[in-house]
């Protein structure tokens, strides 16, 4: 993590990482979801759901998407927040359109978790216990919804009022109060949150695009609180993750460290 990426995401509780993907990277992952798009519902790969929105596991579909949990360009930062412990340990892939009419009212970890989120500076380390990193397959324009987010929540001590900031919920046209910001990342770009922060979603409004991304979520490889199941992910899916994508997915007592935290660039085998 640079000093100007640290400063900026403890200032702000996340950071937009722009051109993050290479062109190669992000038409390898474009092609390989318009294929899951088009798939038949009973020829999706094993252990991948199509609901609401989406594709739980989606990252599991191809390589391409599987590789961006552990991308040279989020891997340090991740690293970092977790204080070298990090656990990869949910991945959907998101295809948002117009045809959903309602916001996803703001919400975060310190609200809906009580205390078992944290965040925290030492020794000059920014730490968190709840990251996600959002990928970005498609382009996303000012006015056309998508993610917002409520810079410095992340430290607020204060409850947030209720309807101070969405008024009325089923007004999808209002306008936005000047402390929220909606993030704009392009095709490529990536976003790093901290569950910490509060985030909602505006309707999407474009009818001839949508928002296609990856949802990956990180916590520190020994925080437990998936209702005991030691493996995040079904057994189908986990089988055919290469084997550093497993690591990366593994849990860990406090004190060990995974071989894999040692290495700076990780490519999938
Ligand atoms: O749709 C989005 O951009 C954000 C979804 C969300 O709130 C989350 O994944 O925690
Ligand atoms: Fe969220």
């Amino acid at each position: 993590m640079t000093p100007r990426e640290r400063y900026l995401f403890d200032l702000r509780g996340y950071l937009h990482l722009e051109n993050v993907l290479s062109a190669q990277e992000l038409s390898d992952a474009q092609t390989a979801i318009a294929q899951l798009v088009q798939a038949p519902p009973d020829t999706l790969p094993p252990g991948i759901q199509r609901g609401g929105e989406g594709f739980s596991n989606g990252f599991s579909a191809d390589k391409s998407l599987e590789a961006l949990t552990l991308h040279p360009r989020t891997w340090p930062i991740i690293k970092e927040l977790t204080g070298n412990k990090p656990r990869f340990n949910r991945g959907s892939l998101v295809v948002n359109t117009h045809e959903n009419r309602k916001i996803t009212p703001l919400h975060c970890a310190r609200e809906d978790f009580r205390w078992t989120r944290r965040y925290a500076v030492k020794n000059g380390e920014i730490y968190t216990n709840d990251i996600v990193v959002f990928f970005y397959f498609t382009d996303v324009y000012p006015g056309d919804g998508g993610l917002v987010v409520l810079p410095g929540s992340h430290k607020s001590r204060f409850e947030r009022p209720e309807k101070l900031f969405f008024p009325n919920p089923d007004d999808t046209d209002t306008e936005l109060h000047p402390a929220l910001v909606n993030v704009t990342p392009k095709a490529g770009d990536a976003v790093i949150i901290t569950e910490m922060l509060t985030h909602g979603v505006l309707v999407w409004k474009p009818t001839e695009r949508d928002r296609r991304f990856l949802i990956l979520r990180y916590k520190p490889h020994y925080f437990q609180d998936d209702r005991g199941i030691r493996e995040p992910f079904p057994s189908e899916v986990m089988e055919r993750l290469s084997p550093e994508t497993q690591a990366l997915a593994a849990h860990g007592a406090y004190w060990e460290e995974k071989e894999l935290v040692k290495r700076d660039v990780v490519t999938l085998r």
